[in-house]
């Protein structure tokens, strides 16, 4: 018997193609904030994603990707329940980074505080023009609770983050696309096309090497050299001894898989 695809809150919107999932933050009338409904029909949606399921693409309805926290929610938190609120976006941001699949983000308007955040858990990231960057928590009084001073760091360095937190500056798509915020910038209106081009692509990896570079590849950059070269030997040995790698090793001798060549 199929089953019964989970139940996800108005804020959030699946549609199949394929391989390859779209996911849609769907609150624009309140700019795509996130609410505790919205992450945690996150956390649903990437728990139950069916195994046919290769790649997603995570982009957003309206002008902007996403205002970050939803304000609404924080004014009645204690600080008990902050720690708490905090760690349930560990969670979900966590399955999404460790998950079992990778995650294409199509970027585009406002992408701060809690956006940025989400969008720094997914794995590659592309900016429409329009798209800008903030960490607008410094000037709200608040701090970032959604991973952010983790992954912001590795993706920017601690100094750009300090200069978006304490001066309230924004980037442009450009400006983020030169520190490292976004992989590819595209022209408005690109951006989902590209977004899902990507993700077929991705999803034609065999699944042993996608999990190897979103689960070892990360870990071993964070260890130590001699740690990381034993984790790389045997990440390497298990990804080459399956089946599916050896078909196309030889399907590449007997000339008949593509070569590499330049793509833009
Ligand atoms: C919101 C939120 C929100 C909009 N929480 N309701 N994030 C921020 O500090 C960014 C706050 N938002 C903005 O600066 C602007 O809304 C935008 C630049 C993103 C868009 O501006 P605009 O003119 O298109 O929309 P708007 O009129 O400001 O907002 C439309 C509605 O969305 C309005 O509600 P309405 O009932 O009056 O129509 C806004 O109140 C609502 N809205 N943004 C709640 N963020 C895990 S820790 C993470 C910490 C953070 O993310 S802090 C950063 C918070």
């Amino acid at each position: 018997m199929a089953k019964r695809p989970p139940k996800l809150p108005k804020s959030l919107k699946v549609e199949r193609r394929g391989a390859i999932a779209i996911v849609t933050l769907a609150r624009p009338e309140k700019r795509n904030a996130l609410n505790d409904t919205t992450v945690l029909g996150l956390e649903t949606l990437f728990a139950t994603l069916p195994a046919s399921v290769k790649a997603v693409v995570l982009h957003a309805q309206g002008a902007h990707f996403s205002a970050g926290l939803d304000l609404s929610e924080l004014k009645i938190l204690s600080t008990e329940e902050g720690i708490a609120h905090s760690g349930n976006w560990h969670r979900v941001f966590h399955q999404i980074e460790f998950g079992r699949v990778p995650v294409v983000t199509v970027m585009h308007g406002a992408v701060v505080g809690g956006g940025l955040e989400l969008a720094a858990a997914t794995h590659i990231r592309i900016a429409e023009r329009s798209t800008y960057y903030a960490l607008p928590e410094g000037s709200r009084g608040i701090f970032v609770g959604g991973g952010g001073s983790v992954r912001l760091p590795r993706l920017i360095g601690v100094s750009r983050m300090i200069d978006l937190m304490l001066t309230g500056r924004t980037y442009n798509a450009e400006e983020g696309q030169a520190v490292g915020l976004s992989h590819y910038l595209v022209e408005d209106g690109a951006g989902l096309e590209k977004g899902i081009a990507l993700a077929k692509r991705v999803a034609t990896n065999t699944s042993t090497t996608n999990f190897a570079v979103m689960h070892a590849l990360p870990r071993i950059a964070e260890q130590d050299r001699a740690s990381g070269y034993v984790m790389e030997s045997l990440t390497a040995a298990i990804a080459q001894g399956n089946e599916e790698a050896k078909n196309r090793v030889k399907a590449f001798l007997e000339k008949r898989a593509a070569k590499v060549t330049r793509t833009s």
